[in-house]
């Protein structure tokens, strides 16, 4: 089966054509990367840091054209891609040292001669399922650790991001032992029988609620290790006192930016009552200022939606939700790629689905709570808690909020969306399922513990 991915801004351009990998392609691919984990597993550390280095230094050199494939294939605005691009050539410098960092720990054992030692070794092949909104920071943040602690990788993009997947394939082959990564394109027809092969260690998903779910049944189910980054319905909380310009600037951004569709965007905004009106003009006029034109412009900060399914989605929550739109609500006029004018929509109350559902769009519900308090308990109302943020200038209130919060990154006078590669990432409730990624979690994914103990 053949498979087609567009540019969303210019829907006439076809990025590329994929044959997608199917059952027999996914047992071809995993097979091969038993054989090179045998073999990549025996290097030390400071060749597999090596590897990562040099992909690094040969991604800055494409960092131009790997850019503007990104802004073609996925109408990321250009200033974001570059800065995508960026982000993921410092993920791969980071775990290029990490992987130098102590892979154990000794501990004192019965009888004072012996050594008792827990070492970290690589879990085998590693299945990557990841989204095309990130295509190169989100398959590098997984494959980076995934591979520096002498793993073997499969990746699964998401159609959409194909090309922009194996351009990096590229990159990363020439650096490594023939198959130890590998791209496998395709739909759920590649994703399912590739998380459940039985060669398949772990799985790393990032995506929605409704596939990480049944991902992480799959692996579980056959004993793989299994974590899932889902989506998001993420609160940015707007309390009495604090800066509202500053508030309604960086919200608009976090709401708005890459057309809402990141699953740290903000979604849902909730201010405290005596706020309220002038948090609200404020953040029309911030929304209203925001700059929706093609991706390649430098000025750009919308873009399109990656397909007409997701805006004609986004459209139809926002006919059945009901509720007030204070500005947007229609594709711009004359644009041919999948455009939507940033959306701000004051609703009742949470059972709005605006304010309960993932929309991955440029569309963001506006609420009213009588209080602090309330407005906590309306942001911990949904299903979800990848992040939520709260403006103030009480820092009680502050460390109040992030004690009370069901999330599981919290920003304090900050945009919901843009995360550190440094320090774990991921939600509860069903934002998250396993262990997080990034940062040190990442190590704790990639390698299992063995506890050696060495008599004399
Ligand atoms: C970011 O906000 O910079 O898919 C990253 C997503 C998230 C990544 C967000 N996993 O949108």
């Amino acid at each position: 089966m053949t498979f087609k991915s567009v540019d969303p801004h210019d829907p006439s351009d076809i990025v590329g054509e994929f044959e997608a990998a199917g059952p027999e392609g996914v047992d071809r691919a995993v097979s091969r990367a038993r054989e090179a984990f045998s073999e990549w597993r025996t290097q030390p550390a400071s060749v597999r840091g090596g590897a990562l280095a040099g992909i690094a230094d040969d991604l800055a050199g494409s960092t131009e054209e790997v850019t503007r494939l990104v802004v073609r294939e996925v109408g990321k605005p250009i200033t974001e891609a570059r800065a995508e691009v960026s982000r993921g050539i410092s993920i791969l410098r980071y775990y290029a040292q990490m992987v130098l960092a102590a892979d154990g720990e000794t501990f004192p054992a019965a009888r004072s001669e012996d050594w008792l030692v827990v070492r970290r070794y690589p879990l085998g092949v590693c299945a990557l399922l990841t989204p095309w909104n990130f295509p190169v920071a989100i398959p590098l943040w997984k494959a980076a650790p995934a591979i520096g602690y002498g793993n073997a990788v499969v990746l699964k993009p998401a159609p959409a991001s194909t090309a922009v997947a194996e351009a990096l394939g590229g990159i990363l082959a020439k650096h490594l032992p023939e198959d130890a990564f590998q791209v496998v394109p395709g739909d759920a027809e590649t994703g399912e029988p590739l998380v459940n092969h039985p060669d398949v260690a772990a799985v790393s998903f990032t995506g929605s609620a409704k596939v990480g779910h049944i991902v992480a049944q799959q692996a579980a189910g056959r004993g793989a290790k299994v974590q899932c980054e889902m989506g998001g319905q993420n609160p940015s909380l707007v309390l009495a006192g604090a800066d509202l310009d500053a508030a309604a600037k960086t919200i608009a951004y976090a709401a708005m930016g890459y057309a809402g569709q990141k699953c740290t965007a903000t979604s849902r905004v909730i201010v405290e009552k005596s706020v309220y009106e002038d948090l609200r003009d404020r953040l029309v006029s911030a929304v209203e200022g925001m700059v929706v034109m093609d991706p390649e412009d430098e000025s750009c900060e919308v873009g399109p939606l990656i397909e007409d399914g997701a805006r004609a989605s986004a459209l139809d929550t926002l006919k059945n939700g009901g509720g007030r739109t204070l500005t947007g609500g229609t594709p711009p006029d004359g644009a041919d790629g999948f455009y939507l004018e940033p959306t701000l929509v004051e609703v009742e109350g949470p059972d709005n689905p605006l304010a309960k559902e993932e929309v991955f769009a440029p569309v963001t519900a506006l609420l009213k709570a009588e209080s602090a308090e309330e407005a906590v308990r309306l942001a911990n109302d949904v299903r979800y808690g990848l992040v939520a943020a709260v403006f103030t200038n009480d820092l009680r209130k502050a460390m109040t909020f992030a004690g009370n919060i069901e999330a599981g990154l919290v920003r304090i006078n900050a945009a919901t969306s843009g995360v550190d590669y440094h320090v774990p990432f991921g939600g509860t409730k069903e934002s998250g399922l396993g262990s997080k990624e990034q940062g040190l979690a990442a190590r704790d994914f990639y390698t299992e513990t063995r506890t050696i103990l060495i008599s004399p």
